[in-house]
């Protein structure tokens, strides 16, 4: 069957009021550029005439400015689930002018094949190549790509030329089948393949293709501060640690790193350190660090379900890929993010902590417990399957006027019963066999900012009673603190107790 190949403006057209809309890709690597704008425009042309226009949307997780950015500040949204980190989105959401579904990564395809969260009526996909009969070749991010090609009634490629059509066998595309019928997810190394190249769709359903050579929006890094170069340091000398202890085995396991520039700062310090072996990686976002550790032979493969790299570093991979295509595979985010797999290959899980308690939860998503920041992510996916679950935080946030370190959270995404470590500028709490007590002694001599040390050991001195010493009525007095003077560190028991 021939293509039709349209304008972005023309593919809108085919996006409604009300729609579900799935979109390809994972964190901007992957997800389609110039039709949401179209959908944005289209918006606010129909808001000016007095008509409704909000669609729901489906992500695999973040996506680029010209994704959720465009769509919040054209007040499209309807609803929008999972991970973003939109600075206008967010906005948008903490006014809840949209409602969002805030879930794990890995549950996502599924939960759609299940019927959770409704139909999907069109899917946006970005491709690096099309056939005529209707094969896809994903470009850096795959996400939910293959179920939102198999659910929705109309699908719409853009197709984008700054990704070469050599990329074809990069992609593992594999979905399990739903209960009573699935069986083991065969995924043993990181390398096994277990899918095809390409996602295959009924052409039929290809309503149109649009053309574009729009560059991936990949955010550059923040230069490597102190704080976060001690945090890697200290993960890195944690890990030869339990290696020379026995506890991870000498050749190492592979290695899941969440997103940002701690994730970074800790992937290139591991490959710094030569007492760690040449490692793998199953993530879910592969930074620029891995890619360079590639180079350095530090990594020896990496799966995951994106190339979240800057541009100059998708560049360099599109220019030697005979060098990355047999050490590189992008799998859809139900298979990177699987619990199943995680749990097999005994992954070491890096994720970063917005806050921790002194008793090892874990707030990942929610600013003083109300104000959503990003949202879980594929964070829960890797730290309650993985063999080691350790967070990273620097010690304190808005120039020492927060403590990472709180009494209790005040959002739970990641509990005791999943957090093994924790990790700071100053040192490492290695929760694993401790009791709450026990677990909050750790954290307050090992990973606490001194300035908040005397405040947090008063807090435990406060004789109360139980397994777990929390004072209902003092345990949010450093949050209530931050939002009355603007700093935690004027935080007075005498005025809770
Ligand atoms: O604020 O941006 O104004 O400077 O939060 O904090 O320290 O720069 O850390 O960028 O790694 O983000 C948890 C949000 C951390 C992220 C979170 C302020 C701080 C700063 C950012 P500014 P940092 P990061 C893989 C795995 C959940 C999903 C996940 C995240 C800003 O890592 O979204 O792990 N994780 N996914 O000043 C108020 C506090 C604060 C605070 C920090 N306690 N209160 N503000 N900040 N602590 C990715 C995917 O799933 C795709």
């Amino acid at each position: 069957m021939a293509l039709k190949f349209i304008t972005a403006e023309e593919a809108a057209t085919f996006v409604n009021h009300d729609d579900h809309v799935g979109f390809s890709g994972f964190t901007p690597a992957g997800c389609p550029k110039v039709v949401p704008v179209a959908i944005a425009n289209r918006a606010m042309e129909e808001h000016a005439k007095g008509n409704p226009f909000q669609i729901g949307m489906f992500t695999g997780a973040s996506t680029g400015d010209k994704l959720d950015g465009s769509l919040a500040r054209a007040n499209a949204i309807k609803f929008r689930t999972p991970y973003q980190s939109s600075k206008d989105l967010r906005a948008l959401l903490n006014a809840r002018g949209a409602q969002y579904f805030d879930m794990h990564l890995s549950e996502l395809a599924q939960s759609l094949r299940y019927g959770f969260l409704g139909k999907v009526d069109v899917a946006i996909i970005e491709a690096a190549d099309v056939t005529e009969d209707g094969e896809i070749i994903p470009t850096s991010g795959v996400g939910i790509t293959p179920t939102i090609c198999d659910m929705a009634d109309r699908i719409i490629i853009e197709l984008n030329k700054k990704h070469p059509k050599e990329i074809r066998g990069m992609h593992d595309i594999y979905q399990p089948a739903d209960p009573p019928y699935r069986r083991e997810i065969p995924v043993y190394t990181p390398s096994d393949r277990i899918g095809t190249p390409y996602v295959k769709v009924d052409p039929k359903k290809i309503v149109g293709v649009v053309l574009t050579d729009e560059p991936n929006e990949g955010g550059a890094f923040t230069p490597l501060d102190d704080v976060t170069m001690a945090i890697g340091r200290n993960v890195a000398d944690f890990l030869v640690s339990e290696m020379r202890a026995g506890r991870l085995p000498e050749g190492f396991v592979p290695l899941q790193s969440g997103v940002g520039n701690v994730a970074n700062a800790v992937l290139g310090c591991m490959g710094e350190n030569k007492d760690i072996p040449a490692f793998n990686v199953y993530t879910e976002v592969i930074q620029d660090a891995v890619i360079a550790l590639m180079k350095q032979g530090r990594v020896k493969f990496a799966s995951g379900c994106s190339l979240s790299v800057s541009n100059e570093v998708i560049e360099d991979i599109y220019n030697n890929l005979d060098f990355f295509k047999d050490k590189i595979l992008l799998r859809p985010q139900e298979i990177s993010n699987n619990p199943e797999v995680a749990r097999r290959l005994g992954l070491v899980a890096i994720n970063t902590a917005l806050e921790a308690d002194i008793f090892g939860n874990i707030n990942s998503t929610h600013v003083s417990g109300t104000r959503m920041m990003n949202g879980i992510g594929g964070s829960g996916d890797f730290t309650r399957s993985a063999m080691l679950s350790i967070f990273t935080t620097p010690s304190t946030a808005k120039d020492g006027k927060i403590s990472a370190f709180v009494p209790m959270v005040s959002h739970m995404d990641h509990s005791e019963h999943s957090v093994k470590v924790i990790i700071t500028e100053y040192g490492v709490a290695d929760l694993r066999g401790k009791s709450p007590i026990q677990r909050a002694r750790a954290i307050i001599d090992n990973c606490v900012h001194p300035d908040y040390k005397p405040l947090l050991n008063e807090y435990l001195e406060m004789d109360i009673k139980g397994h777990t010493p929390q004072n209902l009525k003092c345990c949010f007095a450093f949050h209530e603190e931050l939002a009355a003077s603007g700093d935690m560190r004027n935080t007075d028991w005498s005025k809770c107790k």
